[in-house]
């Protein structure tokens, strides 16, 4: 199907929430595509161009990609696949991105929000950041990240529970029962 067709979930939440991995488990059970915004980054990064060295020190400080950037790689992602679902995670980041993606490509259908104390993120990632090999999972960039999620993403929180489009999910259980509230929220937001 085309673009201006597909179903769009934005799944959001903190450093650590576990969005990735909630969206893992979606993709397994539904097939929907799954495009991490950090990934599309960190993949600009591997190939060392100009560009991605310029995205490395922004993703070291947990400062925001400029918006064209990441909007331009997410729409080359979805413009190369024909799914009709597409799980956008880790965007949009401030109301601005979320504008811009509107306009652009389209509005989501559903927005999905992982909601977890900081305490139970930070210890996640610090655990992470043993195998992860991610230069953003240190205490110093931890910090940083989130005091702008903090500052620039909540409000996108509060602008989509405004447009009632908002599922709030608590992420603190084991991810198996996470998921049992994700699936109420797919089956409700994407038929
Ligand atoms: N884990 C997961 N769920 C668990 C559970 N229920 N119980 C216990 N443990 C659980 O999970 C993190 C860790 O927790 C894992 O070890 C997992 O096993 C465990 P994960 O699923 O990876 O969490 P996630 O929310 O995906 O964490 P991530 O670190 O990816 O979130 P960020 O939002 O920080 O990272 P992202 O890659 O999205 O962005 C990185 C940077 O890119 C940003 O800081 C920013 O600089 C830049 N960026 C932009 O500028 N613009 C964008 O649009 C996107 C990114
Ligand atoms: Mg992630």
């Amino acid at each position: 199907p085309a673009l201006a067709d597909a179903c769009i979930v934005f799944v959001l939440g903190g450093p650590g929430s576990g969005k990735g991995t909630q969206c893992d488990m979606i993709v397994k059970k539904y097939g929907f595509v799954h495009l991490s915004a950090g990934d599309l980054l960190r993949e600009e990064v591997k190939k060392g161009t100009e560009l991605g060295k310029e995205i490395e020190g922004i993703m070291k400080e947990g400062k925001l990609v400029p918006t064209d950037i990441t909007v331009k790689l997410l729409r080359e992602a979805m413009e190369k696949s024909t799914a009709d679902t597409f799980l956008i995670d880790g965007f949009p980041r401030e109301i601005h991105q979320a504008q811009v993606f509107e306009r652009k490509v389209k509005p989501p259908q559903l927005v999905i929000y992982y909601d977890c104390p900081e305490d139970v993120m930070k210890e996640r990632l610090l655990k992470r950041a043993q195998t992860s090999g991610r230069a953003d999972d240190n205490e110093e960039t931890i910090t940083k990240r989130f005091k702008t999620f903090l500052e620039c993403t909540i409000p996108v929180v509060e602008y989509y529970e405004r447009k009632g489009l908002l599922v709030k999910i608590s992420a603190v259980p084991p991810p198996e029962e996470v998921f049992k509230e994700t699936e109420k929220a797919i089956q409700r937001g994407c038929s």
